[in-house]
This record gives C-alpha cells, structure tokens and sequence, in this order.
C-alpha cells in the first residue's frame, strides 16, 4: 500500500492554482483564449499549429510522407505552438481549436473557404482522404485501419495522461496510480505485440495512417525511452511492436517528420518551425543556433 496521506474530497471542487505539478502553468478548469493573439499564415496551402510531441508528430510525419509519396501539393508550414508558454490560449489557436491543444490545422487549399481542422486522427483522416493516401479504400480494410487509429486515440491518454504523467512528472510517485496505468500500458503494449505478431503494419494491408498515429506513442516507448520507463516496463518484451518500431523508425520521412516543431533533444533534432524542404538541411538548431550546443 501506498503511505501518501489520505485526500478527503470536499463537497465541491474548488480551484487551487498552487496545486503545483510541471504543467500547473498551463492547466486550467475553463476553456477560451487568455489572450488576443493572431496566427501567422505562410505561403502553402496547409498552415499547421503544433508542437513536436507524440501527437504533433503524427501529422508531420504524414505530411513528410505524403510529399516523398510525390503529393507536391501537400506542401505545409507547421508553426512552433509553445504550449509552456501558453500560445494554445491564444485567440487565434482558439479559433481554429476550441479546444485549446495541439495539432491543429488549417487546410488553406481552397483560399476562399479555408477548413479548420482539430484533433489529430481528424486531421490525418482529413489528408489521407484528401490525398487518396494511406488510408484503406476496401471496405473491410479501411474499417481495420480506422479501428486501428480510434483505438491509438483512446488508448493513449492512459498512456501519455495516465501512466506518464504519474511515473515521470507528478509531484509525489503514487504507487496506486502508478500501478493501475503501467497495467494498463503493459496490456496495451501486448495487444499491439499479438497484432503485429500477425501483420506486417497494423492495418494488415500496409502502411497507413493508423501506423502513423500509433508509432510516436508505442515507438516511442520501446525504442526511445519515453518518461524514462523503458526498463520498469520490460519493453525488450514485445518483440514484434520492437520490430515495427524499427521499420517505421527507418522510413526517410519519418525521420523528418519527427523533428518539426521539434523543441527537446538533441539540436541537429529539433526543426522548431518547417515552412520549406529545404530546412531539414539548414534550420534545425545545431545549423542555427549552435552556441546553445557549446552552452553559450
Ligand atoms: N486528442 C488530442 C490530444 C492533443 C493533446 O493532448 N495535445 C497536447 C500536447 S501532446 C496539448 O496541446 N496540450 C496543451 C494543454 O493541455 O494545454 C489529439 O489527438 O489531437
């Protein structure tokens, strides 16, 4: 059992702003901009609001993938959304996401009737089709993947919510909570495991957009070390989810897409904002801002 002291709840939920925490900042019971703030717009038809975590990758990576498919049309500008610093309260962010997280886009390729667009499986749903890419059209088939991409949806906040954020960042380690969610991951990562014990990528077709929405979270776990769990989840154990980890991992536009608005890890790493090819090659911060590298 746990020694934490016993938290009685009170008859009403009252805000208490110091409750402390890494995101106490930014976390809040309300909803709405904090403040007037516009969004820039670049000159391609897909203006992405993001940020280089799990979620934000998914589309990157999508769109990384979708130009190297030979879609020159899903040029995009994906723009640094500093959710420490609160730009997700931004009225412009709000406007194109009420709900205040990224990604978000707006598909700019009808200028005159520009679509916003949130959610990230909304978002890879919405370009996949606009694309005829890398979504199943059989029937039987598409209905695999988009099982595939609800279940990352769903799944995930145990994850990266639950799991993460009591392992890795809560004030105080709660055995209870810490148990319950590592759990969960465990059963989460052995679905995935049996799946992929079976199929190539997840759909059982080929590489598609549920692949994409999973492998930031799941990859990211057994082959990057996300919230430092690596060993206490035993992930050399599903061998199979290693195994496609590793072949998404190898896919050239995986490799870029990962790294836009990118703002941890190493500098040659983080692309903070992606508005042309080119900047794969001259923007991320080891080209820009290499003094950082030197602690200068
Ligand atoms: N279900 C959403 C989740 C998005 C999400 O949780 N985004 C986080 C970053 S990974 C965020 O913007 N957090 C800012 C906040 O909570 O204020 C999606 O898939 O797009």
């Amino acid at each position: 059992m746990s020694d934490a002291k016993e938290y009685v709840p009170p008859k009403v939920w009252t805000w208490d702003k110091a409750s402390g925490g890494r995101f106490a900042n930014i976390n809040r019971p309300i909803a709405g901009p904090t403040q007037e703030k516009e969004l820039p717009v670049g000159k391609h038809p897909f203006q992405l609001y993001s940020l280089g975590t799990p979620n934000g990758q998914k589309v990157t990576i999508l769109f990384e993938e979708l130009l190297a498919a030979g879609h020159g049309d899903a040029e995009y500008d994906a723009w640094l959304i500093n959710i420490g610093q609160g730009d997700q309260f931004g009225s412009g962010f709000v406007d194109i996401n009420p709900n205040s997280k990224i990604p978000a886009l707006l598909d700019r390729s009808d200028a005159a009737k520009p679509i916003r667009v949130f959610e990230s499986g909304a978002i890879l749903v919405h370009l996949a089709e606009k694309f005829g890419a890398f979504l199943p059209t059989d029937r039987a088939t598409r209905a695999e993947c988009m099982s595939w991409l609800f279940w990352q949806m769903g799944s995930a906040p145990f994850l990266g919510g639950g799991f993460g954020h009591f392992y890795a960042y809560a004030p105080e380690k709660i055995e209870y909570a810490i148990n319950r969610y590592a759990m969960e991951v465990k059963r989460q990562l052995d679905v995935l495991d049996r799946r992929l014990a079976e199929v190539e990528f997840i759909d059982g077709a080929g590489y598609s957009i549920a692949d994409m929405a999973i492998w930031p979270w799941y990859g990211g776990v057994v082959k990057s070390n996300s919230y430092g769990a690596a060993e206490f989840l035993s992930v050399q154990d599903y061998k199979h989810v290693n195994r496609w980890a590793e072949q998404i991992a190898a896919r050239p536009a995986v490799q870029r897409g990962r790294i836009v608005n990118r703002t941890q890890g190493e500098l040659s790493a983080q692309l903070h904002e992606r508005h042309d090819a080119s900047d794969f090659d001259t923007k991320t911060q080891d080209k820009i801002a290499p003094q950082s590298a030197a602690g200068g």
